[in-house]
């Protein structure tokens, strides 16, 4: 059996916690709830910190462990940690959101010059009315690069939730196939 550990990131309040919410079989840790399960002792240490917890069993072989990132700057000691076991990063942008939209490039380069993981984004609250005008979407979204899927969301929507996290998991094995012809 295999673990794969899949980062969440993205600006405060682009749907973090409810992205990890609708997925989790276990009740996720969240900013406001103490560790109490056995099988989360791995991450005792760092719900200090305020990370979002969440476990989705993919089949017998494999089990995907989803972190959000903290929100607040003065815990951005935990990205390195975090990223040491993680497999792949998915970003959030709240698409009525323009500040957030600008985000995902930050959060984009911050991870990559931690440690190079297949990214995907997603734009979250696609079914609400209020979006940024698409030439400004556009424009948020021109630097990532072309291999970077953009997916649009509902996160409060387990069926888009899980598209979206089984599409980090496919990137994340081919990218491993890759390896391994190198080698
Ligand atoms: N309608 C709608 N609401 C959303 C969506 N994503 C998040 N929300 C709501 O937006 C608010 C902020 O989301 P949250 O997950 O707490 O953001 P976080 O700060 O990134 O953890 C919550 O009330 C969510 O339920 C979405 O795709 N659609
Ligand atoms: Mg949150």
């Amino acid at each position: 059996m295999m673990v794969f550990r899949i980062i969440v990131t993205g600006s405060f309040n682009s749907g973090k916690t409810e992205f990890i919410k609708q997925i989790s079989e276990i009740e996720p840790i969240t900013t406001d709830k103490p560790v109490t399960e056995q099988d989360l002792k791995e991450i005792k240490a760092l719900t200090t910190v305020a990370l979002d917890f969440g476990r989705l069993t993919i089949d017998d072989d494999i089990i995907i462990h989803l972190y959000a990132t903290p929100g607040q700057e003065r815990f951005d000691f935990i990205y390195p940690l975090l990223l040491k076991n993680a497999l792949a990063v998915i970003i959030l942008g709240d698409i009525t959101d323009e500040k957030s939209l600008k985000d995902i490039t930050k959060y984009y380069r911050k991870f990559y010059n931690l440690k190079r993981l297949p990214t995907v984004v997603a734009l979250t609250k696609t079914d609400l009315d209020n979006k940024v005008q698409q030439e400004k979407i556009d424009e948020y979204l021109s630097s990532l690069p072309k291999d970077v899927p953009i997916k649009m969301i509902n996160a409060t929507d387990k069926e888009d939730v899980k598209k979206t996290v089984l599409l980090a998991l496919q990137m994340l094995l081919e990218s491993d196939e890759d390896q391994e012809e190198i080698v």
